[in-house]
């Protein structure tokens, strides 16, 4: 029977992941199928994607030949273990994966989400060190805003208070945030100010050794605190000080992956290459979990060929390289070829920019942020309910048919790279109406 409003489930057992689920279950969105850039709630109305869903289905809903090659896998090889045995089409994923990635990142471990990913990596670069003989080397780095999924691995080095304040954590220290409107409110594309704030590195290797130090991480673009692209020349300062000191730099692409920016990786948008790079979403198009670590081929060789255990590295995912979630990777890959959907990012990104911006004379609006194919807005906060306008923007889009964001009171949006010049209009125009009616 089709999901309607006269048809909906019972909404109480399904305790739901960061939601507000008193609130949602009192008054329910839901989404009920997808075609191309559209959902279909359940009331029967359209709902423009602006948000590529949570950021991953980046070549839109219901490809026909993701689905073909999903329903293949699963008749031929539905499940097979990856714990002392293989499967050719993990091979043959990591492969194609491994001719896209950034020049020597052609190690792939492959994992089912992005906190997983980054879990993953956080390990190899302990184990890495471990490997040369530099034991101590164990203490993370993150930044402040960071999101780097829900692991613990991923909580320590993520700089959101509200994902981390009950828990306890593995070591890590943060560098600041780069989010700078006093100085940078209303840049197109990369800020001018901030390049400087990649020394706080140097202030944490002066504060707990370079020796104690294993790896960096951060987001390219942060992407869940709100879009925020980094300052011109941040990301090459943050590479400089890493070599110095030996400390392996961890790119987490689980948002800026697969088309973003308009390259395949930030990677090659910003031309610096990272030690690891962690990847989920748009490696299948979203349609089924996976995710995967780029690891630079010295790193992967100084962990197995330098271990003396038959098994040189204690870590997998019964899922891992799940064949049926590497049957739609190279599906989604293939799609993304044929359709130079790479690069289309790059070539929207002018007018994605220019429709943006276009909101600056909005009174509530404080900044507007873009890079490639992502944005967000910042509203001045209602006095005594921060969140509010935010929350309260969300929810009316979605009552005028287009799927956004809202971090606090930033709103955020990154619509399929096969998103229209019309459907760009439409969506920025829908978040005019909606931001200009916010009391
Ligand atoms: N790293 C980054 C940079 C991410 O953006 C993760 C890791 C974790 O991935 P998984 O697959 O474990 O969720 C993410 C995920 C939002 C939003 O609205 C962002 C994410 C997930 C859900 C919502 O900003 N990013
Ligand atoms: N918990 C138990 C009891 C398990 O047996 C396993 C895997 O065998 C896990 C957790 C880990 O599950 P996964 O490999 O799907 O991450």
């Amino acid at each position: 029977m089709a999901y309607d409003r006269d048809n909906r489930p019972d909404l109480s057992a399904y305790w739901m992941p960061f939601t507000a689920n008193r609130q949602f279950k009192a008054a329910p969105r839901l989404l009920v199928s997808a075609s191309g850039m559209h959902y279909r709630a359940d009331d029967g109305r359209e709902v423009l994607d602006g948000t590529s869903g949570l950021w991953c289905v980046n070549a839109g809903h219901g490809r026909p030949e993701i689905a073909a090659a999903v329903q293949n896998q699963l008749m031929t090889l539905d499940y097979a273990p990856s714990f002392q045995m293989g499967h050719p089409i993990a091979f043959d994923f990591a492969t194609a994966l491994a001719k896209i990635a950034p020049e020597g990142l052609d190690r792939i471990f492959f994992t089912n989400s992005g906190s997983e990913s980054v879990d993953t990596a956080l390990k190899i670069a302990i184990a890495y060190h471990r490997a040369r003989g530099q034991g101590q080397r164990s203490k993370i780095v993150g930044r402040e805003k960071g999101y780097h999924g829900v692991g613990f691995g991923g909580i320590s080095a993520g700089g959101l208070v509200n994902n981390r304040r009950v828990y306890p954590l593995l070591p890590a220290d943060h560098m600041r945030h780069t989010h700078d409107p006093a100085r940078n409110a209303f840049s197109r594309g990369l800020p001018a100010h901030g390049a400087e704030l990649a020394d706080d590195l140097e202030q944490l290797v002066a504060l707990h050794g370079a020796e104690t130090l294993a790896a960096v991480v951060v987001e390219p673009v942060a992407g869940s605190a709100g879009v925020l692209p980094p300052p011109v020349g941040y990301l090459e300062r943050l590479r400089k000080i890493c070599d110095t000191h030996g400390i392996l730099l961890i790119f987490d692409e689980v948002i800026t992956g697969f088309g973003r920016l308009g390259q395949p990786f930030a990677g090659h948008y910003f031309g610096v290459t990272p030690d690891l790079m962690t990847t989920a979403k748009g490696i299948t198009n979203g349609v089924l979990p996976m995710g995967a670590v780029f690891v630079r081929r010295e790193v992967h060789d100084a962990v197995v060929n330098g271990s003396d255990a038959a098994m040189e590295f204690f870590h997998g995912y019964t899922y891992s390289g799940h064949p049926v979630s590497c049957a739609a990777g190279l599906a989604t890959l293939e799609i993304y070829r044929r359709e130079g959907l790479f690069t289309r990012a790059g070539d929207l990104a002018e007018t994605w920019a220019d429709a943006l911006h276009g909101l600056r004379d909005l009174p509530l609006v404080t900044d507007i942020r873009n890079l490639g194919l992502m944005a967000g807005i910042d509203l001045a906060p209602k006095a005594g309910a921060p969140g509010g306008r935010g929350y309260a923007a969300m929810v009316a889009a979605f009552e005028a048919g287009v799927l956004i964001r809202a971090t606090g009171d930033t709103l955020a949006m990154s619509p399929p790279l096969i998103v229209s010049e019309a459907q760009i209009d439409q969506l920025v125009s829908t978040v005019r109406t909606v931001i200009s009616a916010l009391d």
